[in-house]
Formats: C-alpha cells, sequence, structure tokens
C-alpha cells in the first residue's frame, strides 16, 4: 500500500528513544514483566533489554487472537522489538499477571500502528482496561501518532495496588466502529514505591485530594531548565523526562541555570532520590537578573489536557543558588488561581541543595479554554524578599481517574492540514469531523516529542510538479514568504498544530517538522557563536540540540535580507523535502517565523570531505576511504540527476557540499542553487551563472546554459582535490597551477599528474585503480559537456576503481568491456557523437552579478581558450 510505503519517506527525524526501559538498578526484579506481544522468542530491544513473548499471559482460551508482523519498520522506531511484533485480537481479551498485593505498579502499553496481518491501522478501534480502570476507550492508535507526528505511542499509567494481586489488562474491539480490531505490541508492568500523597486542591484552601486509590496517568515529565534524560538515567524508575522550553508561553522564558561545579543534591527521608533524579534538582528556570522586569511577567508554561478531569501537577524544586529564607519568594499559579502564595523553596527544604516537591490538583471542567492546563510562576512582591525571582526544577503532570474509575479522554484531532495533505495522498485517514481546538495528549513521551510526520511525499510532489506547467525554473511556483503566522507557542509547533501558514508551510509542513524560533534560539543558544560549525553564501550554520538535547541537528540560518536567500531557502525546502537518499543530507525541518530562513538537518558528525583532505587538522582519509567517499557522493549525484521525476541539477558541487556522517557515509548537501533540468524538448536550462568558482564548467559560465554535465564538470574537480588534496582554486601558486581543474587536465595530459597526487596515500592506490580514477576524473574536466561521462558512468566508474583496488587481478579484463559499451543507462547512454547539437541556442541574457567576476573569471577561463 502506497501510503506505508511513504511512510518511510517520511522525514528521518531523531532516532530518540523515548522508550529505553528499565534502569538496571530497577527495584522491579522478578515482579516486573516487560512483554513483547505476538513475539515467538524472547527478543532485545537496542538498550540490551530482554522482552518474553505474551502467549503464557494470555488468559485462556483466546480462539480470536493471532501474533502478526508489522510490514513495514519505521525509520524512526528505536528498535524493532518490541514494536515489529503485535498480537492482534478481533474479539475482548485479556491477559493476567500475578502482581505483587500492595506496590504501586507503572502499565505501559506499546503501540505501533502499522498494518498487521493486512488489516488497516485506520480501522483499529478499542478499549483497554486494567481490573477496573478503563485505560482507554475507542482509542485509534493511528489517529494518535498522526496528531502526535510519532511513528509508536507509550501510554504510562500509575495503578494502585492490587489487592487481589492478580491484574487482568483486558482489550475490547470497539462495536461502534464496524471491522474494529485490537492490536497491542508490548507491555510493562514495574513495581514502584508510593510516590504519591495527597495533593492540595487549587482555590479549595486547605483542602486535599487523596491520590492513594486511584490510577493516574502520565501526561508530561519535564525537566525544567534541563534537559531529556532517558529512562536509564531516571533514579531506577524508568521514566523519561523532557526539556520544558516546548511548552514555555510567550517570549519570557526566563533563564536557565547550573550549580557551579558540583552541588551534591541532598536528598533526604522526605524526598527520596527515587521522587527525581538529580539531573532533574541540578538544573532550573529562573526568571532572569532584572527585578523590574520580574515584575511585570509570569514564567508561564501551557499544556493541553482533556477536560473533565481532575489533575495532579507536582513541582520540582531544589535551590542551589540562594541559601537563605525570604531570598526568593513566589507565587504559584494553577489555571490562572493562585495555588501557593509566597512559596519559599529554602524555607521548605531546610538548605541549599535540599530536593522538595510540591504536588496541587486541579479539576479542569468544560467551559472553553478548558482543554488547556496553565503553570504560572511570579514573585511576590508583598513579602519584600531579597530577589524578585522565582524558580523551577522540574514538573510531572498526572491524570486522575474520574469517579467511574475512566482515564480514557477522546482521541486527539489530527490539524486539518495534515488530514488535506495525507488526504490527497492517501484516503487512508478521514477526516474526522471539524477541528478548531485539537487536544493534544502526548502520552507521557507523547506530546514532547516531535516526530517524523507521516505523510505522502510523492503524491504531493506529483500534485506540484503536475501544477507547474512547463519548466521554467524557479517561476510563479512559489509565492513570497510571509512573515509568518508562526507566532504560536513552540508546543503548536511540536504537535502539528499550527492551521495558518503560508504557503510554503503548508506544503512543507506536511514533509517535515516546523520549528519555533524560539526552539531554535534555544539549541543554538541563542544563536551563539560558538555553536557555528559552517559559513556559506547562505548564512551561518550551527550545531544545535533539539528535543531537550537528545539530537544533535545542523541549523542553517538564511541573511533574512538576502532576497536570493529567500528564493533559495524556498528551492531548498522544495529539492529536499522531495529527496530522499542515502547520499543526500536530509531534512528534519524548518522555521520562518519573523522573517527568519531557517533550515533544520541531520547533524553530519564528520563535517565536510575537504576538512579530511585538507585544510584541518583530521588525520587523512586512507586512499580507500577516500574512493568510497566519491562512489557515495557520485550516488547522491546520480539520484538527483536520474531518480526524480525530473532531472535535478546541484550547480554547486564541491568538496565543502559533501559531507560525512558518524560512519563515513558521504551525503551530498546544499541545494539551495538547484535546479530542475531540461525536459525533454529541451537540451539545456538557461540561467544566470551561480556556483562556486574553481568548480565551474567553463561550458556553463560562457553560454549560461546548465545542464547535468556542469555537476560532472564539478564532480570531476572533486575528484582531482580529493586525489591531490589541494584546493579547487589556489591563487598563491604559480598561474598555470591556480586551476586545480586546468592543472591536473595538463598533468594527467603529460603523464605527470602521479607528481601532484597527495603523499599522504602514496602508494595506497593500486595502479589499475588509480589509473581507472584518474582517467575518469579527467574525462569529467572535459570541454564539452556532450564529451563528459553522465554521472552513471562516472559512478559504474569508480566502483570500477575500488573493484580494481581490491581485485586488482581479477576485474581487470572487465574494464574494457564494460567501458564503452556494456553499460548504457536510458537517459544517460546516449551516443556522444551528436555532439553540436545544441549550438544553436540563444545565449540567455542573465547578469552576472559578482563585481570581482571579471578577475576570477580570468583565472577561470583558461587562455588555451575553450
Ligand atoms: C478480566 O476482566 C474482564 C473485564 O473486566 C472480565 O470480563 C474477565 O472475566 C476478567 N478475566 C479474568 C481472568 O479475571
Ligand atoms: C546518562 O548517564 C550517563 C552516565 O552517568 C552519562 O554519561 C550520560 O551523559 C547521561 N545521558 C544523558 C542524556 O543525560
Ligand atoms: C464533561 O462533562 C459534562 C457533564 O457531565 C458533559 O456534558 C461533557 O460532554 C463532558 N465533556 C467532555 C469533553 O467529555
Ligand atoms: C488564563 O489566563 C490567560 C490570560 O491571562 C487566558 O488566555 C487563559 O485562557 C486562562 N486559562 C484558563 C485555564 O483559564
Ligand atoms: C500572573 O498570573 C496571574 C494568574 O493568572 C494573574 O492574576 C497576574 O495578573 C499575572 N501577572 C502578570 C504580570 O502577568
Ligand atoms: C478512581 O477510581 C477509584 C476506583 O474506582 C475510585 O475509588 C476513586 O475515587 C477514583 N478517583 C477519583 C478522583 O474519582
Ligand atoms: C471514536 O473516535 C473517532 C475518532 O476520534 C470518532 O470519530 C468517533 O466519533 C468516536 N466514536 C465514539 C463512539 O466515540
Ligand atoms: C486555526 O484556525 C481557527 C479558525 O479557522 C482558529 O480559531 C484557531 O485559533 C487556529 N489555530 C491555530 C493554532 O492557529
Ligand atoms: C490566515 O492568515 C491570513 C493572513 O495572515 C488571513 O487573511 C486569514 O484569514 C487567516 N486564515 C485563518 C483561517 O485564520
Ligand atoms: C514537447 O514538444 C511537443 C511538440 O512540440 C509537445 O507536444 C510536448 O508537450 C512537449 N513536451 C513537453 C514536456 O514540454
Ligand atoms: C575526525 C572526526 O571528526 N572523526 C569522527 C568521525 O565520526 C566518528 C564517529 O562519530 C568519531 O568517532 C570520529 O572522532
Amino acid at each position: 500500500m502506497k501510503g506505508r510505503l511513504l511512510f518511510h519517506l517520511a522525514c528521518i527525524c531523531a532516532a530518540l528513544n523515548a522508550v529505553h526501559v528499565l534502569g538496571k538498578r530497577s527495584g522491579g526484579g522478578s515482579q516486573s514483566y516487560v512483554i513483547a506481544c505476538g513475539a515467538s522468542r524472547r527478543g532485545t530491544d537496542s538498550d540490551g533489554r530482554a522482552w518474553s513473548p505474551d502467549s503464557k499471559f494470555l488468559a485462556s482460551p483466546v480462539a480470536d487472537s493471532v501474533p502478526a508482523e508489522a510490514q513495514s519498520q519505521d525509520p524512526s522506531l528505536p528498535s524493532a522489538v518490541p514494536y515489529m511484533s503485535a498480537r492482534v485480537f478481533t474479539a475482548p481479551a485479556s491477559y493476567r499477571f500475578p502482581v505483587p498485593p500492595t506496590a504501586r505498579l507503572w502499565l505501559r502499553l506499546h503501540f505501533y500502528p502499522s498494518s498487521y496481518s493486512n488489516l488497516d491501522p485506520a480501522n483499529s478501534y478499542f478499549a483497554a482496561a486494567a481490573n477496573e480502570f478503563t485505560l482507554l476507550n475507542n482509542f485509534s492508535a493511528s489517529i494518535t501518532a498522526q496528531a502526535l507526528t510519532q511513528a509508536y505511542i507509550v501510554r504510562e499509567f500509575s495503578l494502585p495496588p492490587v489487592g487481589s494481586g492478580e491484574l487482568n489488562i483486558t482489550f475490547t474491539p470497539s462495536t461502534a466502529q464496524g471491522g474494529a480490531y485490537v492490536f497491542i505490541n508490548g507491555i510493562e508492568i514495574i513495581r514502584m514505591p508510593e510516590i504519591f500523597g495527597p495533593a492540595k486542591m487549587v482555590g479549595f484552601g486547605d483542602q486535599a485530594v487523596a491520590v492513594d486509590g486511584s490510577s493516574l496517568q502520565t501526561l508530561y515529565r519535564l525537566n525544567v531548565g534541563g534537559q531529556y534524560i532517558p529512562p536509564t538515567n531516571d533514579s531506577g524508575l524508568t521514566r523519561t523526562w523532557y526539556d520544558d522550553t516546548p511548552y514555555l508561553f510567550g517570549a519570557a522564558a526566563g533563564v536557565t541555570s547550573q550549580p557551579d561545579g558540583n552541588v551534591k543534591i541532598r536528598y533526604s527521608q522526605d524526598v527520596p532520590e527515587y521522587i527525581a533524579p538529580p539531573d532533574v534538582y541540578s538544573t532550573a528556570r529562573t526568571m532572569g537578573p532584572d527585578p523590574k522586569v520580574n515584575q511585570n511577567y509570569n514564567l508561564t508554561w501551557v499544556f493541553q489536557i482533556d477536560a473533565n478531569f481532575t489533575y495532579i501537577v507536582r513541582f520540582h524544586f531544589c535551590d542551589f543558588l540562594l541559601g537563605k529564607v525570604n531570598q526568593r519568594v513566589f507565587d504559584i499559579f494553577v489555571n490562572n488561581q493562585t495555588a501557593q502564595a509566597a512559596a519559599d523553596v529554602i524555607a521548605w527544604s531546610g538548605s541549599e541543595g535540599a530536593p522538595v516537591y510540591k504536588d496541587f490538583a486541579v479539576y479542569v471542567g468544560d467551559g472553553p479554554g478548558d482543554e488547556q492546563l496553565w503553570v504560572a510562576l511570579h514573585p511576590s512582591v508583598s513579602m519584600q524578599p531579597e530577589y524578585y525571582d522565582a524558580i523551577l526544577n522540574g514538573l510531572e503532570i498526572f491524570k486522575m481517574n474520574d469517579s467511574n474509575g475512566n482515564l480514557a479522554g477522546p482521541n486527539p484531532v489530527p490539524s486539518q492540514m495534515l488530514l488535506h495533505d495525507e488526504a490527497e495522498a492517501d484516503k487512508k485517514f478521514a477526516p474526522s469531523g471539524p477541528s478548531s481546538t485539537g487536544q493534544v495528549i502526548g502520552g507521557v513521551v507523547g506530546g514532547v516529542l516531535g516526530f517524523a510526520v507521516v505523510v505522502s511525499v510523492c503524491l504531493l510532489m506529483w500534485h506540484r510538479m503536475n501544477g507547474a506547467s512547463g519548466m521554467e525554473p524557479g517561476v510563479g511556483r512559489w509565492r513570497p514568504l510571509h512573515g509568518s503566522s508562526c507566532t504560536s507557542t513552540a508546543s503548536k509547533s511540536v504537535s502539528g498544530k499550527s492551521n495558518n501558514s503560508s504557503h510554503l508551510t503548508s506544503l512543507a509542513a506536511g514533509l517535515c517538522r516546523h520549528f519555533s524560533l524560539f526552539e531554535i534560539k534555544h539549541a543554538t543558544k541563542n544563536f551563539n557563536e560558538s555553536q557555528v560549525i559552517g559559513v556559506g553564501g547562505f548564512g551561518k550554520v550551527y550545531k544545535g540540540m533539539i528535543d531537550g538535547g537528545s539530537t544533535a541537528v545542523a541549523i542553517k540560518r538564511s541573511n533574512p535580507s538576502s532576497e536570493q536567500g529567500v528564493h533559495e531557502f524556498q528551492t531548498e525546502i522544495e529539492m529536499l523535502s522531495k529527496l530522499r537518499h542515502k547520499h543526500l543530507v536530509s531534512l528534519i525541518g524548518f522555521c520562518e517565523e519573523d522573517g527568519a530562513m531557517i533550515l533544520v538537518y541531520d547533524y553530519m558528525a564528520n563535517g565536510t570531505l575537504r576538512e579530511h583532505i585538507y585544510r584541518g587538522d583530521k588525520p587523512p582519509l586512507s586512499w580507500k576511504q577516500r574512493l568510497e567517499i566519491c562512489i557515495g557522493a557520485a550516488r547522491g549525484l546520480h539520484y538527483l540527476h536520474t531518480g526524480a521525476k525530473y532531472t535535478i541539477i546541484h550547480r554547486d558541487v564541491k568538496t565543502t557540499n559533501i559531507l560525512l556522517d558518524d560512519k563515513w557515509v558521504a551525503k551530498v548537501s546544499d541545494f539551495g542553487l538547484s535546479k530542475t533540468g531540461p525536459n525533454i524538448n529541451q537540451t539545456h536550462v538557461s540561467t544566470v551563472v551561480k556556483g562556486s568558482f574553481g568548480y565551474l564548467d567553463p561550458e556553463y559560465f560562457r553560454r549560461q546554459q546548465l545542464t547535468e554535465k556542469s555537476d560532472v564538470y564539478s564532480f570531476g574537480v572533486v575528484l582531482f582535490e580529493v586525489l591531490c588534496a589541494r584546493p579547487a582554486l589556489d591563487p598563491s601558486l604559480p598561474k598555470e597551477q591556480v586551476s586545480l581543474a586546468d592543472w591536473a587536465r595538463q598533468c594527467h595530459r603529460k603523464g605527470t599528474l602521479e607528481d601532484i597526487v597527495d603523499p599522504r596515500i602514496e602508494g595506497q592506490a593500486s595502479p589499475e585503480c588509480y589509473r581507472k580514477f584518474a582517467d575518469t576524473a579527467g574525462k569529467c574536466l572535459a570541454d564539452h559537456g556532450l564529451d563528459r561521462p553522465s554521472m552513471g558512468d562516472v559512478l559504474w566508474n569508480l566502483e570500477l576503481a575500488l573493484q580494481l583496488q581490491e581485485n586488482p587481478g581479477e576485474a581487470a579484463n572487465s574494464i574494457e568491456d564494460g567501458d564503452g559499451e556494456n553499460r548504457h543507462d536510458d537517459r544517460h547512454g546516449a551516443p556522444r557523437s551528436t555532439a553540436g547539437g545544441d549550438e544553436e541556442t540563444v545565449v540567455s541574457g542573465g547578469e552576472i552579478h559578482d563585481s570581482n567576476l571579471d578577475e576570477v573569471f580570468s583565472q577561470l577561463v583558461n587562455p588555451r581558450g575553450r
């Protein structure tokens, strides 16, 4: 099914492992269950944690249950276990687990909506109950995952002690929907200490709500002012803590702080370590240094929640900066009511570095605006503290079961825009009624992570392509960007809810993630120079950490004033969102708030190819590594030229646009200058000359006619750069050597090329391999595009070179056979004797903007007059 297949084309976002599980320190022991449903044998997940098969816990007899395998594996799944197997029920069915009768339990349910046994995930609606508690009702994992733009969902519940010692988890397909069925991928049952006590009811004086007999669902768990904490770093309860920034309201975000050096968090009997790990208490958000500013604003977080439930809001505090009473006193508001006046952390905890937590309960009814929970802090001016400031270290929000023992809320409503995009691509999801509010309730993992948006790339692209008649590049295909409507809080962008973005947003948001400017600033430490990893014509590239510091990304920020930048920004989003290939850099998302034009990419740990060849203090790459990198880059370019519906010409192939990931896989980047190539009736695209000096195809330069052979030329320069370890243009050298392209070609012709080969790889290349490589590079630099090989030919020859390197004798004969005749790919094997066919084309009147151009041009165009 197309939709499923395309699922995999979705942005490859963070391979965030939200589902690390039981920490080694957990006291769970034999009373914990970690079950992979539908699995036939024990399996291990990516953390090395063992998941057992579920069959022996099924309450027999279960005639209507089948184990099933997911038909496809989404790239953002943290691990095949437990998500790739499932148990499917078409009738009510139960699991039974013997449990300790006096202990509170975590129950985590894992769902990966995919096609099991050819069933459509969109038809799966079901209820889940744990003994007398209803956990889920009319639950659609598919809709929920879609709304949260996640591939999989984890729901975390905390159940009160089960007196009978037997936990009965029952799944029931919804009868309201025809053909409904249940699927479940994983179940965890983990013993936990009783961490809940009575919680003060906000707005009811000292009245408290007892939590002991109730079940709770974790909605949010934040390490305020700090970073993502994986379950393995939790203090034994395998919880996941997230960064709070997506939930901050408004522009006033306060400041984050950490203790100087190693302040030891002093746990006590009242606040033992399992309440929250040291990482939570040792980072905080405060309001900032200016008392006047602080008096005039509230430090505020906003959360999406379900109406008609009571919520427990747990505040974690630990002051490691101030140590005296009445230095920092503040009021705590929950849903605009005073939950606590004159909170003084030191007065509560007794000393600096001692943690303390406070629980408040609030009932959220069914009025307008009641799907939100507001949490705010403000200095207690009336107490006249030494500093007008507030502090918060951690925040947890739990939903309590209602008086019927129910915890289930409605399915979230995916944004209309997403639905529209998806419906166009694949009629799989029917829009589910009107929605303006769209309550997006994350599970504990849920609301927090913005995963790959699961939409169809290709059909969308088709629509666009079909809509764009003719192939005049860049004309009328994009409307100008507006300063953008994206002034919403970051949480909206995380849940993919903004519904009125510019044209670009609505197209591209369906394809990848939309970041708020705030998220980007947070990720880059407010565009701190220390984060800069590159500078290009487009602007600066920063390294950033997103998703609470768990994922490294490269953030490219354009210069907002440049008109050309806007166009290239659009081009790049358009190009990249259509293209997915192992050897092309993946776009994760973008931000276009407040005129900012920011692109977020996969972070390439090993930087540019150039810095590994020269101009870097990196250890030199071996010959074979270089060859493999060239092959990877050639593959990426070959895909650009032939893999998409239209030829795409990169136009700026160079060693700084070939990036290397942590496994040394080469990825072509920077599509800002790309153009779609000529259609069948044209042989070239006329255009203003762009590109980088030293790599520019002289034919393109002369005639301003762009063909994919211009990329081949530039790639030839790259090949020589790799071989000789010197820049494409080096003005410090004698005149005839300035241009690598000219010099290398000359040397190659004279047979002296070996003299300029990088001495650090001397002796590493077999003679046959070296010759093949040099010949291929030389051919790429042919004066006339038609005399140059296609990218497919280049790729093939480089692969041959690699073979010759590895098996010098064996492949020798196949060279001559293979080279000229045996291979012709359909589009590029055209006989080369048809040269001259494009002579009649008129040179277009593109202007050359660069004032230095003539000077450089004279260096570039060689005197032999090609
Ligand atoms: C489990 O609970 C369901 C629903 O509450 C009930 O129908 C079923 O009989 C129970 N099964 C066992 C084995 O207790
Ligand atoms: C988890 O803990 C380990 C060991 O203390 C530490 O090296 C690692 O950085 C921590 N990871 C995170 C995400 O905090
Ligand atoms: C909340 O409860 C009221 C009264 O029982 C009911 O009318 C309303 O439909 C409920 N709202 C939701 C969202 O369940
Ligand atoms: C709290 O107040 C803000 C405005 O200050 C308002 O927008 C919001 O809806 C209020 N929240 C609740 C839950 O009443
Ligand atoms: C802070 O929030 C409270 C409760 O919503 C509100 O009464 C107060 O006016 C707010 N203060 C500021 C400065 O916004
Ligand atoms: C949650 O359910 C239990 C058992 O049905 C019940 O005793 C308790 O009062 C419920 N909690 C709330 C807050 O209604
Ligand atoms: C079940 O959920 C779907 C999707 O949210 C909704 O359209 C439908 O009305 C719900 N059915 C019932 C019986 O609540
Ligand atoms: C979406 O649009 C509706 C009106 O069409 C508006 O009421 C709502 O606030 C918008 N939501 C967002 C997040 O912009
Ligand atoms: C979206 O924004 C545009 C201009 O910013 C406005 O004219 C239009 O009414 C908005 N649409 C909705 C549904 O809010
Ligand atoms: C190519 O030219 C032919 C004849 O002029 C025309 O019918 C056809 O539509 C053109 N194809 C494209 C892709 O422009
Ligand atoms: C030179 C360099 O940055 N090398 C890194 C390439 O990537 C691997 C894996 O991340 C690192 O271990 C190297 O240090």
